[in-house]
């Protein structure tokens, strides 16, 4: 049977590496996971693993969620009263204002965990696997989401050069790790592998972009303040072309990215 990557595969493939425990902060944890997400991060790692070796592979699906726990840790930590503090998440209330500050600290640390266990679920013995599992989480720590969210808290981003470095760490690491995690789950050469990072460099960028258009009403640090939503759409536009060149000069059929740059034009959340 064809595999569709589409949200409802994605949280088959979640639910399947969910403990079941009835502990109250599992609560807290299904409450986020399932409320809503895009799912598209792991949705390009598993298509980016299909395109490089013609199937999704048992690594890619370990991987696969193991970047959803991930995610979802990082926006429950991040609407947190101590960084963003923001009571709704996805249309209602943010994890802490439902089940209180404790259990979403405890629910974000538990998701985290619950990632390195996932994926030490997978073919360890697959050294190319190994690498993406450590590049994962090199990408969601101090190499990329957590520096992200520290330059967002504890620095001032005053020019393009600021806002960029921001937007490739906060948003763009983790679009590193689905594209890069993708092709080494593959088993793809180093040179596709490089390419696609810088794809997906580009990619985290240009969805930062689109996010401060749409949050205009309430970022802070925002490509917004160098230019104007105009001239942001264009630049946007301009690199989605830029991106959709590379994938027509690697031999894989990447056409599920390129559809990505236009979703990401359009998108209205
Ligand atoms: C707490 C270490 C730590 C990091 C938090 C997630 C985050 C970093 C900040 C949230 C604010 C923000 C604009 C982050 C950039 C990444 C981003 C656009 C997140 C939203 O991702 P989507 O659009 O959300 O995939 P859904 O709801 O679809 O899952």
């Amino acid at each position: 049977m064809k595999t569709k990557i589409d949200v409802a595969y994605v949280d088959e493939i979640l639910k399947e590496n969910l403990p079941k425990s009835h502990d109250k902060v599992m609560y807290a944890m299904e409450y986020s996971l399932f409320g809503g997400g895009k799912r598209f991060r792991p949705m390009l790692l598993l298509a980016t693993c299909k395109a490089v070796c013609g199937r999704i592979t048992d690594g890619a699906k370990k991987l696969a969620a193991a970047l959803e726990f991930i995610h979802t840790y990082s926006l429950i930590h991040d609407d947190l009263p101590c960084m963003d503090n923001d009571d709704m998440r996805r249309g209602r209330r943010s994890c802490h204002i439902q089940y209180g500050e404790a259990s979403a600290v405890l629910a974000g640390d538990a998701l985290l965990n619950l990632a390195f266990e996932t994926a030490l679920g997978g073919p360890m013995t697959n050294a190319d696997y190994r690498k993406a599992c450590a590049f994962m989480f090199r990408m969601s720590g101090i190499g990329g989401l957590v520096h992200g969210q520290s330059l967002d808290l504890f620095e001032e981003t005053r020019t393009v050069e600021d806002a960029t470095e921001l937007a490739e760490n906060k948003t763009g690491a983790l679009l590193r790790a689905a594209l890069v995690c993708g092709a080494m789950c593959g088993g793809a050469d180093e040179q596709t592998v490089a390419q696609l990072d810088e794809i997906a460099r580009k990619l985290g960028v240009c969805y930062q972009m689109i996010d401060d258009i749409i949050d205009s009403q309430k970022c802070e640090k925002s490509f917004l303040d160098m230019y104007t939503e105009r001239d942001l759409r264009e630049h946007v536009e301009l690199v989605s072309n830029e991106i959709k060149r590379s994938c027509d000069g690697m031999k894989f059929d990447l056409s599920f990215i390129k559809e990505f740059c236009d979703r990401n034009l359009s998108r209205t959340k």
